[in-house]
């Protein structure tokens, strides 16, 4: 059992490489060693991320967009697994024959499965936003053995990279310079949250003209559908079966707030001055520190 203040992350060795990275408690070798043997297929759609940022989100629109507006059944890891988590044997049994497979990961770009055809998109969110929501995933899942997880101490460790897949900053980083790549779908939270029609019709486009077509006839009666289907209300709802309920205590859903701008309720100044800099150092220089700029709410002092 860990300290209960801390979040429990686990060490594990890439199966070819030997680095070491971070993962969840409850995350185990035999999970990277079965994951690494999945070879991505011509039409795989990857959803990609470094934790907390709108996978999930993500995740469904993908998914409605595919099935035409048709509801995810059941729980939303065995319909889309979680390929370091899952594995290649769980991965491969997704019945593709009809609809393309989508495949949730946390992995940086390198370690994701590539197949030249294949889709990957990307989503990040504001950092500030980001562990606080990290904060209420650790407090609420039991693998994290953390139920009275400390704000500050999480905190500390987040800005050092010392937590599950690298951490946010250099993982964003190494998404960010490969967002040119003909397919990849670099996506920001934010963008979504306000405009959400156009999000999506970027997302389709993306996947597929096809995509793009059915949500636009019939006066964009599907594009209609995936909206509210996706929106934080209806995935509130359906979050039960999607998360599944028994995983999660009840004052703390997976599905939580889905607000920008809850840092302001969390984090000291000094904390937020910290994340300032760090955005500053490790976004400057390939720019994704100015993704935000038209984003003026999430910003306090902006
Ligand atoms: S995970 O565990 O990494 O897969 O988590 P992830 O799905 O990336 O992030 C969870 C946060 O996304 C919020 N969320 C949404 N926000 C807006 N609209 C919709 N539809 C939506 N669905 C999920 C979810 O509530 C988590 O954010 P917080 O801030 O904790 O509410």
């Amino acid at each position: 059992m860990s300290d209960q203040t801390d979040a429990l992350f686990v060490y594990l060795k890439h199966p070819v490489t030997g680095e070491t990275c971070i993962y969840p408690g409850g995350f185990e070798q035999k999970h990277l060693d079965s994951a690494i043997q999945y070879k991505a297929k011509p039409t795989d759609i990857f959803v990609c991320s470094v934790p907390k940022c709108g996978t999930t989100w993500l995740q469904n629109i993908v998914w409605l967009i595919i099935h035409e507006g048709e509801n995810i059944n059941g729980n939303m890891m065995d319909s889309i697994p979680m390929l370091e988590l899952s594995g290649s044997e769980v991965t491969n049994k997704i019945d593709d024959s009809k609809y393309p497979r989508i495949v949730k990961t946390h992995y940086k770009h390198d370690w994701v499965p590539k197949h030249p055809t294949a889709k990957y998109l990307y989503i990040i969110r504001n950092p500030k936003d980001a562990i606080v929501s990290f904060y209420y995933h650790c407090k609420g899942f039991d693998d994290y053995q953390s139920p009275s997880l400390d704000f500050n101490k999480l905190f500390d460790r987040y800005v050092q990279g010392d937590v599950e897949y690298w951490g946010y900053f250099d993982h964003v980083t190494d998404w960010y310079e490969r967002r040119h790549e003909e397919n990849i779908l670099f996506l920001l939270y934010e963008d979504l949250k306000v405009d959400p029609k156009s999000e999506i019709l970027k997302i389709a486009k993306f996947l597929g003209t096809k995509y793009y077509e059915f949500l636009t006839k019939d006066d964009e009666k599907l594009l209609q559908q995936v909206i509210e289907k996706s929106s934080f209300p209806a995935m509130k709802v359906a979050s039960e079966d999607l998360i599944g309920a028994d995983r999660r205590p009840k004052d703390l859903p997976f599905i939580r707030k889905g607000e920008v701008g809850d840092w302001k309720n969390h984090l000291s100044p000094e904390q937020s001055k910290i994340m300032e800099d760090l955005i500053k150092e490790k976004g400057d220089p390939s720019g994704w520190s100015s993704l935000w700029d038209n984003h003026g709410n999430v910003w306090e002092d902006k």
